[in-house]
């Protein structure tokens, strides 16, 4: 980092004003955003996000996965782009923090080295992705972006078809031009993501930042237990074919298995559907949202083995039949030396503490190392907590990874 830029810091201000005008988009009384991706609130946060990048006097490119590119011409006019960015989507009642920070900050990072006037070996672009918390289709921004995105993805969303449908065109998005959005990966320099941790390791371990190792893989399943319906008068107990019992004894097992098993792993059942879903009917099926998350491949093949053969006991135990479907494989990534040397330098130049750290979360970076080298910074989470309207961070935390993703940028640019 040459010493002019290493006095070079964000402005604070500007961040947080556009920090706390965000977070009114689709805010919720307990102070987090309910804003799933293609919700009217995600588009208004997307018009406002387009205003700040007018304002800002930076090209703005939306492509046809509906990802928002701020575009920063510092570089040579044909040349690469280093991609920094997040996603302004959330999970349902979710945080304030959890992508906004990374957009926001990539934004920052753009409009202070435009008002320096730097010029750069690499463009720079502060991104915006579409759909990053599996409203629909996890990462389909950024998978549509790097290519991975599959015409089936599109056509097997976690919601509904119709309820997907109608999102694209509230949108003005279509599926072939979710697929087209493809981008030659020879544009593209790298990419680096601000995010929160989401846990409490750096709290825990009281480091300013943490520099990610690897992000989990991520699977996801539908499960179904296959009953009978029955009268829920008259029929009894013992003689049902209750699909609810299966499910129910499934989650509870499950729970157990990955804590003896597969300690350093995680598995969630997100979601139960009940058909016919009625006071007075044995439940004839249910439908289990299951998924499951660990660092290395062959561990996530063994956690599946062991997951359906859990699923066959529980079925078996209540007379029922089960069914599997495959959701969504998302393999684990590793980070990149060269960019996490850049973030590296970046926490010594700002003197700031770090700690290098896996990542239990899934982002667009995992999407993103598939098409350049790709580094993630986090900053603490206060209580660990994320995903609710609990999600804090620290105002000067959020400063210092900000900060640190500008260094670490000039690092990777110049
Ligand atoms: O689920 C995740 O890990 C991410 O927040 N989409
Ligand atoms: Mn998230
Ligand atoms: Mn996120």
């Amino acid at each position: 980092m040459n010493k002019t830029f290493s006095t070079l810091r964000i402005n604070q201000d500007r961040f947080r004003s556009h920090f706390e005008a965000l977070a009114k988009i689709g805010g919720t009384a307990e102070g987090g955003v309910h804003r799933p991706a293609l919700s009217e609130a995600h588009l208004e946060a997307r018009r406002w996000l387009k205003k700040q990048i007018a304002q800002a006097h930076l090209e703005i490119k939306i492509d046809g996965a509906g990802n928002h590119h701020a575009l920063l011409g510092c570089g040579p006019q044909d040349g690469t782009g280093l991609l920094l960015g997040s996603h302004l989507d959330s999970v349902p009642n979710g945080g304030r923090f959890d992508g906004p920070l990374g957009v926001l900050a990539a934004l920052e990072v753009l409009q202070v080295i435009k008002e320096q006037g730097l010029s750069l070996k690499v463009n720079l672009e502060a991104v915006d992705f579409t759909d990053e918390e599996d409203c629909f289709v996890s990462y389909m921004g950024s998978r549509a972006l790097t290519g991975d995105l599959k015409r089936h993805d599109l056509q097997n969303p976690s919601k509904s078809r119709d309820l997907f449908q109608q999102a694209l065109s509230r949108a003005g998005l279509t599926e072939s031009g979710i697929l087209a959005a493809a981008r030659d990966p020879k544009t593209v320099a790298g990419y680096l993501e601000l995010h929160i941790e989401q846990g409490n390791r750096l709290i825990e371990q009281r480091k300013d930042i943490g520099i990610v190792t690897t992000i989990v893989g991520i699977r996801s399943r539908w499960l179904k237990f296959l009953g009978r319906a029955d009268h829920a008068g008259t029929t009894p107990v013992n003689r049902r074919r209750d699909a609810a019992q299966g499910a129910a004894a499934f989650t509870l097992a499950v729970r157990d298995l990955v804590m003896k098993d597969f300690p350093d792993s995680v598995v969630n059942v997100g979601n139960m559907e009940f058909a016919p879903a009625a006071f007075n009917v044995v439940p004839e099926a249910v439908k289990v949202a299951l998924q499951f998350r660990a660092d290395e491949n062959n561990k996530l093949d063994r956690m599946e083995k062991a997951l359906l053969e859990e699923a066959g006991r529980a079925a078996q135990r209540f007379g029922l039949r089960w069914e599997m479907a495959p959701l969504e494989s998302i393999a684990p990534v590793d980070m990149n030396p060269k960019v996490q040397e850049a973030i590296i330098r970046a926490c010594e130049n700002l003197n700031l503490s770090y700690v290098m750290l896996s990542s239990g979360a899934g982002h667009d970076a995992q999407s993103m190392a598939s098409i350049g080298p790709a580094g993630m910074i986090f900053v603490p989470s206060a209580g660990g907590f994320s995903h609710s309207p609990r999600e804090f961070t620290e105002w000067q935390d959020c400063c210092n990874g900000a900060n640190v993703l500008l260094h670490a940028a000039l690092t990777l640019a110049h």
